[in-house]
């Protein structure tokens, strides 16, 4: 259990001086990710904020063995990664690595979805972290299928009236053996879950909340805080499923209002206007029955 700082290594897999924006809650959360992995580790990372930040040609941010592949294939690829070093390692050859897969939420919820199905399904030992912006960051900030109801996007000017996907549900009808979600405020619970994530003989998954200041219009100093607010408001819950039994590691027994999360990001300044009280409320009604859901499944399997 880790529960110090200086109970992780001093080694960081990527160094400092990437192009990220300052206060990137992804790059924060990454950070933490690749402390707590245990080595020796090979990342494989879809096309993304995280890839683009820490590879401008000809330079890279990356201190462990990294591959970059197409926006819709990591899983796929990762799986592969996988299957090449075990065929070495049955010669001779090679040594076995932990193999980590980065994608945002584009890359696991929308075009990457088939690709992770058929890896976690082939059960390929990897762990698979999804780092959620709610939006296509990269390419300008576009809806996914990550972006809750109500917030702006680019291509959602009036607010998504659409519901963000439960991609934790999704990943765990395919009887994955462990899948946890983590911000990086919470920062112990975040580390411990991939420390135990690479204990399991298979796919894992970690849904990771990430603040973007940019594609929120928040300030890069507020990413931390809004890490937080999103538990405290059960916005985003932090929950884990370890052969089947789930488990509320944060218990939010009197929630703050949403609007204190809302409020402090510009996206969602038009969610929060008269007019669109039905979007606010769609939004709430979402959060409700997410938390309900998940203590119902907690109660049921202790
Ligand atoms: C097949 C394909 N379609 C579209 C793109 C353009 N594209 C690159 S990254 C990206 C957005 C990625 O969004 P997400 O996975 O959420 O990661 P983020 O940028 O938010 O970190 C898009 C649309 C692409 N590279 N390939
Ligand atoms: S756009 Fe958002 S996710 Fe991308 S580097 Fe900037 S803060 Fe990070
Ligand atoms: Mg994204």
């Amino acid at each position: 259990m880790i529960t110090r700082l200086d109970q992780l290594p001093a080694r960081e897999a990527i160094s400092p001086g990437h192009n990220a924006c300052a206060g990137c809650g992804a790059m924060i959360a990454i950070r933490q990710i690749l402390l707590a992995a245990p080595q020796p580790l090979i990342a494989v990372n879809a096309t993304g904020c995280l890839e683009v930040v820490t590879s401008p040609y000809p330079y890279t941010a990356w201190n462990i063995p990294w591959l970059h592949v197409a926006f819709e294939n990591v899983a796929a690829a990762a799986s592969g990664v996988e299957a090449g070093l075990k065929a070495l390692e049955r010669k001779g050859l090679g040594r076995r690595h932990n193999i980590i897969a980065f994608a945002g939420d584009g890359g696991t919820f929308d075009i990457g979805l088939q690709a992770l199905s058929g890896a976690l399904e082939r059960g390929h030992k990897l762990l698979f972290v999804c780092y959620d912006n709610e939006a296509y960051m990269n390419t300008g900030i576009q809806r996914s299928a990550g972006t809750p109801p109500g917030a702006w996007t680019t291509t959602t000017p009036a607010g998504k009236s659409e519901h963000k996907k439960d991609i934790m549900a999704i990943v765990l009808a395919h009887g994955v053996k462990y899948a946890a979600t983590a911000t990086p405020f919470f920062w112990k619970d975040l580390v411990n879950k991939v420390a135990k994530a690479f204990t399991f003989d298979g796919p894992t998954f970690m849904h990771v909340f990430a603040p973007c200041p940019r594609g929120w219009y928040t300030e890069a100093d507020k990413t931390i805080q809004l890490s937080k607010l999103a538990v405290e408001t059960r916005y985003f819950p932090l929950y884990e499923v370890e052969n089947g039994r789930y488990r509320i590691n944060y218990n939010v027994a009197k929630p703050k209002p949403v609007e204190e999360f809302l409020k402090a990001q510009n996206r969602y300044n038009v969610l929060l206007k008269p007019e669109n009280a039905h979007l606010l409320q769609k939004l709430k009604d979402e959060i409700e029955e997410r938390w309900n859901k998940l203590t119902r499944l907690a109660a049921a399997t202790p």
